[in-house]
């Protein structure tokens, strides 16, 4: 198959910026427990500057996703101290998201709760969030809602949707004019009968009745497993819901493992709709690529550059179909020549491609084997080990 021309290929490493989330830089564990790291972030600044790595050593993750209650202690007053770090760790604060699941008054639920002062605390949260938002002159409010029930007949479903559909309208009328609400869904967990926010169904209603600035945000691990997630991919874009991701990879459920670790071909094809329906419509597709990651085993900053990587290379394959060949083959019913477009696509070897457009940009060629030379692990080890260490943690 003619591939397309180093040009089309040097467009698409242009083109391609994904998020890093500030929770994948500090300890996080699985409800068993936690395993300390001694260089984990410990501070928002930190976080920053672990992102600032990232960013400087990878040149495509200019902007990072906070969590409200994680990173900004004092809520809208710490915003200027982020900003503080902003500049001085050279990455931009992306999606903001709202924390809806750890205070004591969200045990039954925040937007759906059946109590009044918890919905009230949800959307004052909400509120709150979009603010701090516009302070940072961040686009994207990120919401994803733990809400649901864990046994048969417990909740009345048809009632929490109601107070969704009222609660996200009302969050919908205090965005900016260039402001996005991204309702994100997931199917279980912590809820473990019903979640309110179950599927992109579930999510594309509620966005449509929140207003027309609401989109859908695809987490990848939020999805059954045998789900077509490009499938669902492909039907968002062509109702113009699709907001953004939060990429990561999953063998069982939501497991938070590095992207395209299990099953890189799946990001592939997520990608390859997305540069399909483009080249068809002839336009920009606006998706905010994030991923959401937090690895309990793998180093933290290495975890990062190495999806980064990853998405790159994955990006760039899909760029590689050659859609005028898929669309005379998908015209003449010819299922293997179609197939073989994204096959061969995605059996092309373009680190080399990448490693020369890394040059091009003054980046390390290899931002795994910069980072690991560069001392800025040893430094960070030592600086926060013993803050780190003494973080208690137990399941019970
Ligand atoms: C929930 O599982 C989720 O995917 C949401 O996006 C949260 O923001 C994130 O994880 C927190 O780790
Ligand atoms: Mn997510």
């Amino acid at each position: 198959m003619p591939t397309k021309s180093d040009d089309q290929v040097f467009r698409a490493l242009e083109e391609f910026r994904i998020e890093l989330p500030s929770w994948g830089f500090a300890n996080t564990g699985t409800r068993f427990g936690k395993f300390l790291q001694p260089a984990a972030a410990t501070s928002t600044e930190e976080k920053f500057s672990d992102a600032g790595q990232v960013h400087a050593l990878t040149g495509i993750c200019p902007t990072i996703a906070l969590h409200v209650l994680w990173d900004f202690p004092e809520a809208l007053r710490s915003a200027g101290q982020v900003s503080g770090y902003a500049s001085r760790y050279g990455v931009r604060p992306g999606a903001i998201n709202p924390n809806y699941f750890q205070d004591q008054i969200y045990k039954f639920g925040s937007f759906g709760s059946p109590n009044p002062e918890a919905r009230d605390e949800a959307l004052k949260h909400t509120y709150e969030s979009i603010a701090i938002a516009q302070e940072l002159k961040s686009r994207d409010i990120s919401l994803w809602f733990a809400d649901g029930s864990n046994y048969p007949g417990s909740a009345n479903i048809r009632q929490r949707k109601k107070w969704f559909e009222q609660l996200l309208k009302s969050a919908h009328g205090r965005l900016s004019a260039e402001q996005r609400l991204l309702v994100e869904y997931k199917p279980f967990e912590p809820a473990f009968y019903h979640t309110d926010i179950a599927d992109w169904g579930m999510a594309l209603l509620l966005a449509r009745a929140a207003g027309p600035q609401a989109k859908v945000l695809v987490d990848t691990g939020h999805h059954y497993l045998a789900q077509n997630i490009e499938q669902i991919v492909s039907w968002l874009l062509s109702e113009d819901m699709l907001g953004g991701f939060h990429f990561n990879d999953r063998r069982y459920a939501d497991d938070d493992l590095t992207m395209g670790s299990i099953d890189p071909y799946q990001v592939f094809r997520i990608f390859h709709e997305i540069g399909f329906f483009e080249w068809e419509n002839g336009t920009r597709a606006d998706v905010a690529y994030m991923i959401d990651q937090s690895h309990n085993l793998k180093g933290k900053i290495e975890a990062m550059i190495q999806t980064v990587t990853v998405a790159q290379e994955l990006f760039v394959k899909a760029a590689l179909v050659n859609y005028e060949q898929l669309a005379a083959a998908q015209k003449a019913t010819d299922i293997v020549r179609a197939e073989a477009c994204l096959q061969d696509a995605f059996a092309t070897d373009v680190r080399p491609r990448i490693r020369d457009w890394r040059k091009s940009k003054g980046l390390p060629e290899d931002p795994m084997a910069a980072f690991r030379e560069g001392g800025y692990l040893q430094r960070v080890t030592a600086e926060r080990s013993a803050r780190n260490m003494a973080s208690v943690t137990s399941y019970a």
